[in-house]
């Protein structure tokens, strides 16, 4: 039997299960990818918030990018909790030595409880170090006010925002329109020179924690399958869409997208 497509994610560990490296790993398997990851940070975190987090060494997450890169194979790569300046530079060191594939930056600045995730000069060191070696940026408007200090209440600003972030070097930037107030869920695709819309309904609830990591690693998946950047985006979308609508209430705060919609229909277990 041949292998399967292989992606990895480099991303914090949430313990809730709803976020970071764990909903980057429930999403490739529900995209039939390999998963491999790389752990930047354990989050002490349920659906109330974070609690604590514990950082690991910057060699160390360079060591297991670079572990899998040379051994098992990367088909594409994804980031999302970076947590520091150090681990980003160890990862844009390791990065330039090692095939890592299509590289998916999702520029992870807080949780949605708005506990911080990424330290202030880790902000700098992700524009200036991450971004030029980036396929893909898929920044939400939060995380636009913080790269850029511009708030976007609308279409022309989301295209203002991808024009500014094109310019930090990435091929592509995904402008993620999900946190305007209402309409459908809209996000732009510029390759520096045209837009490309992703649409869908918008589902409301609260149970959202996870969505863009859930987007992001889609898309990811989708490049380690071959696709092209745009049909990539385009499953990501989907493939969001889809766990939006199933997401839960689980815990007495937010809870997760559903990652297992759809495989629903794979066989109970015996
Ligand atoms: O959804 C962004 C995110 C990424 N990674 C980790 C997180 C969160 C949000 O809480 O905890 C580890």
């Amino acid at each position: 039997m041949a292998p399967p497509p292989r992606a990895l994610t480099i991303a914090g560990s949430d313990s809730g299960g709803g976020a970071g490296a764990q909903a980057d790993l429930k999403t490739f398997l529900a995209c039939k990818v390999h998963g491999m990851s790389a752990l930047t940070a354990v989050t002490v975190q349920n659906s109330l918030g974070v609690s604590a987090v514990h950082e690991i060494p910057a060699a160390i997450v360079a060591a297991q990018i670079e572990s899998v890169a040379t051994d098992i194979g990367v088909g594409a790569t994804k980031t999302g909790m970076l947590a520091s300046a150090p681990i980003i530079e160890a990862i844009a060191e390791v990065i330039d030595r090692v095939d890592v594939g299509p590289f998916v930056v999702d520029p992870v600045c807080a949780s949605q409880h708005g506990d911080p995730l990424l330290t202030p000069e880790a902000l700098d060191a992700m524009k200036t170090l991450l971004f030029p070696r980036a396929t893909l940026i898929t920044p939400n408007l939060n995380e636009v006010r913080l790269l850029i200090g511009l708030d976007v209440v609308d279409r022309a600003g989301m295209e203002q925002a991808a024009r500014v972030l094109k310019d930090f070097g990435p091929q592509w930037v995904l402008v993620k329109g999900g946190h305007l107030p209402s309409g459908d869920a809209v996000d732009l695709l510029f390759d520096g020179e045209s837009f490309t819309e992703f649409r869908a309904p918008r589902h409301e609830t609260a149970h959202t924690h996870g969505s863009g990591d859930t987007l992001a690693s889609a898309t990811t998946a989708a490049l380690a399958c071959g696709a092209s950047l745009p049909d990539a985006v385009a499953e990501g979308k989907r493939f969001v869409t889809g766990a939006v609508a199933d997401s839960f209430a689980i815990g007495s705060g937010l809870g997760p997208v559903g990652h297992f919609w759809r495989i629903k229909d794979w066989p109970e277990p015996a």
